[in-house]
């Protein structure tokens, strides 16, 4: 008997937006443009992030729409815009530095511990306290300012605003990605559950939460997946996993190294789920989808040779230029699977 999936995930190009009906937006939960985004396309109800990722085959704007079963409820509080189910709930905003007032600590930190204290007293209000997957985005990720790097910044506000809102900094914390854009405001966008998911880790890899200070003064926040038991069938976000084992980043300058070293990686965090999740959950490479980032677009053959290898030809993956947050790192790939895949 097939599964009535839940949660479900299209990539498709922006411009096919325009051949549906209002009707066909009813369930859709949220959706983050990638690329040259078209704002007239989505009806303005919908949580939407525009990420300047540019994307690096096909067309140049893509959209990656998350959708599930309704009634959903749309709302605004503060600047994140959310829609819920019953069981999740996606939200987004965008917080530009300029409105921030220069205090001790940068524009970026401030930006950063604002969107997740919003983001937190939501997730409180409505009663989805688990955040299950966060997408953060923003430009200059590698570059110095007031003193530091941005990275930095960005991991020192997110970790106070999970202090402040009075959550766990390691263990039980979400899948993430952080990565560098084109331009535009600080980004995020997430999913929320109301039953926390199970947080896992990579054996290969130091977890990121107690990563030594030479990373930084205050680690990332995040987990190497978080899988959602309460969802039928099992949902696992993947975060965005690089060539680093330990904590060290391996193969500097090798692309193709880089690329196959990341997907050891993923198969590490693939085999920890696979313990986590019931008999007969499928969370095999070829399974996933995948959004993959590459510094320098003059390296996507070979990268994507690389996934091609590895996901086989059918799994969904959109490739997008972005800055991966440590220099020396060329490539970063994020996956998820257990979720529907909508044809466009
Ligand atoms: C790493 O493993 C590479 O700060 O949220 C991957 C996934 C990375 C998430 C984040 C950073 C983040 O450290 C970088």
């Amino acid at each position: 008997m097939e599964v009535v999936r839940g949660l479900s995930l299209a990539f498709m190009p922006a411009a096919s937006l325009r051949a549906y009906p209002e009707q066909w937006w009813d369930d859709v939960l949220g959706i983050a443009i990638l690329g040259d985004g078209d704002a007239g396309l989505v009806p303005p109800a919908i949580p939407t992030a525009r990420i300047a990722t540019p994307v690096l085959e096909g067309p140049q704007s893509m959209c990656e729409i998350w959708r599930t079963r309704g009634p959903l409820e749309t709302g605004l509080r503060g600047r994140v815009r959310y829609r819920c189910s019953d069981t999740m709930l996606f939200g987004a905003l965008e917080i530009g530095e300029g409105a921030v007032p220069v205090g001790g600590a940068s524009r970026l930190q401030h930006a950063t511990e604002a969107a997740y204290r919003e983001v937190f007293g939501l997730l409180d209000e409505k009663g989805y306290r688990a955040l299950f997957r966060a997408w953060n985005y923003f430009p200059g990720i590698n570059d110095e300012a007031d003193g530091s790097e941005r990275y930095r910044q960005f991991n020192a506000g997110r970790q106070e605003a999970f202090r402040a809102g009075g959550r766990s900094t390691t263990g039980h914390v979400p899948a993430a990605c952080a990565l560098g854009t084109a331009g535009g405001p600080f980004t995020l966008y997430f999913l929320a559950l109301r039953e926390a998911p199970v947080a896992i880790e990579n054996p290969r890899q130091v977890c990121a939460y107690h990563y030594p200070q030479q990373y930084g003064p205050r680690s990332p926040t995040f987990a190497r997946a978080s899988l959602a038991l309460s969802e039928a069938p099992p949902v696992l976000f993947v975060s965005g996993t690089a060539s680093i084992v330990g904590h060290r980043t391996l193969h500097p300058a090798d692309v193709v190294a880089q690329t196959e070293e990341s997907f050891r990686n993923i198969a590490a965090v693939l085999a920890e789920a696979g313990r986590v999740a019931p008999d007969g959950t499928r969370f095999g490479l070829r399974d996933l989808s995948y959004k993959v980032y590459v510094r320098h677009p003059a390296d996507l053959g070979a990268v994507r040779a690389g996934v091609r290898e590895h996901v086989g030809s059918e799994a969904p993956v959109v490739f997008v230029q972005a800055d991966v947050c440590r220099a020396d790192l060329l490539v970063e790939i994020e996956a998820s699977g257990g979720h529907a895949v909508e044809e466009a």
